[in-house]
């Protein structure tokens, strides 16, 4: 509330001196908004997350009116940490929005309205409009596989779909650069969660369609 007198005012006092009225709508969009806090941040930043980014973190997640926990990565599936791609819609819209700029090893606290969230109806254990809060931490930041030019890069025989040897050549080559080479396993896991999330039609190739379904215009 108090945040919304404040930015009203900015927004009047911005709006009749220069006239800037988008600068007046984004600026009261924000009441309804992702409110992050950030909990702790590395010294070191090495990659700070962007859309397309594949992040792999553990989140935590609250219902806001009594802090109930509805849901544990650490102890849901497995227990490993969430492999996904950062801004695409693969976690709620609130989290794509709240995990952006995040450095590897850096914790927030993302409140979420309900809107960007579970919305109307809720979800499992969220009852409807509910707010919820997330306590998140980010293990790895790596580019794409969401960029045009991680397709490119990826696809070695230019054919515009990805196999999935590319695609795991691609990822060892990620890892190796950033200096921590994982075995196999590891990368079958991440293969598994990308192959599970993109691969629409199930025929074990990501075409340049399926990987494109956001907004790329590239291809
Ligand atoms: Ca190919
Ligand atoms: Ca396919």
């Amino acid at each position: 509330m108090m945040w919304k007198l404040v930015s009203c005012t900015f927004c009047l006092f911005v709006s009749s001196q220069l006239g800037l009225w988008s600068v007046c709508a984004s600026a009261e969009e924000l009441d309804g908004e992702v409110k992050t806090e950030v909990l702790f941040k590395p010294e070191e930043c090495t990659q700070r997350s962007k859309k397309g980014d594949l992040i792999n973190a553990h989140y935590d997640g609250y219902l806001a009116k009594d802090g109930s926990q509805f849901y544990c990565s650490r102890s849901d599936k497995d227990g490993h940490p969430q492999w996904f791609v950062l801004g695409v819609g693969q976690v709620i819209k609130g989290l794509d929005i709240g995990m952006m700029n995040m450095c590897p090893g850096e914790k927030r606290k993302i409140t979420v309205p309900s809107a960007l969230a579970f919305g109307e109806k809720g979800k499992g254990p969220v009852p409807p409009n509910a707010t919820v809060v997330f306590e998140v931490e980010v293990f790895t930041v790596s580019r794409g596989p969401r960029s045009m030019e991680a397709f490119g890069k990826m696809d070695i025989d230019k054919d515009k779909s990805l196999t999935k040897a590319e695609v795991k050549e691609y990822l060892k080559l990620e890892y190796e650069k950033g200096g921590k080479p994982r075995d196999d396993p590891f990368y079958e896991k991440i293969m598994a969660d990308i192959f599970r999330k993109t691969d629409q039609d199930r025929d074990g190739i990501i075409s340049a369609k399926e990987y494109n379904i956001y907004e790329h215009d590239e291809l």
